[in-house]
């Protein structure tokens, strides 16, 4: 240690542009082996992904997702070509509705997306997803990284849970979630 002081003396009396080059370097080294240098985004893997298929109106997504870092990691919003909005859901009393705050995966711990549970929903499907496309999904993070997320769509009869309590809902064509006040988070849910 005393030879490194002396070292970093000897830099401070002659602070030359090489000097600096070689202390940052040294302290790039030195992060490198944490995993504060990479994005919460390099940090998650997903497994098992797929979608409901859908012809129109509302699907969803599901699967699990690890996370492999140290800390915690949020899934703050997502977005989909395959569908005009897209929230995270969770359903309580079979009724779901967006998740304040979005996904919080615990380090080294994983989220389960799965029916009458947590999922990615799909509002306003675009194109008709049908079983075996592929549906994308890019997922931001709390450090504005963006994971995309591949789910492959299969025939699946559940997940017919509902925003009101019916879940005969009609998806209709060109559902417009904005002018259907039981879209709204603040409306009356539950039967
Ligand atoms: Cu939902």
């Amino acid at each position: 240690m005393f030879a490194m002081s002396r070292a970093a003396l000897a830099a401070a009396k002659v602070p030359t542009r090489a000097a600096l080059v070689a202390a940052i370097a040294l302290t790039l080294a030195a992060c490198s082996g944490g995993s504060s240098t990479s994005s919460d985004a390099d940090s998650l893997t997903a497994t098992d992904a797929w979608a409901k298929a859908a012809d129109s109106g509302m699907t969803a997504a599901f699967g699990e997702i690890s996370n492999t870092s140290d800390h915690d990691i949020t899934i703050v919003s997502a977005v989909s070509s395959s569908a005009t909005m897209v929230e995270l859901h969770e359903v309580v009393d079979d009724v779901m509705r967006p998740v304040e705050g979005g996904f919080a995966i615990p380090a080294g711990g994983t989220l389960m997306l799965q029916p009458g549970g947590l999922h990615i929903m799909f509002m306003g499907v675009t194109t008709p997803i049908a079983a075996g496309d592929d549906v994308q999904v890019t997922l931001t993070l709390g450090d504005d990284s963006q994971f995309t997320l591949t789910a492959v769509a299969k025939d699946f009869s559940g997940a017919n849970e509902s925003y009101d309590g019916n879940a005969n809902m009609d998806p209709g064509e060109g559902m417009d979630m904005s002018a259907d006040p039981s879209m709204s988070p603040s409306a009356t849910m539950g039967g």
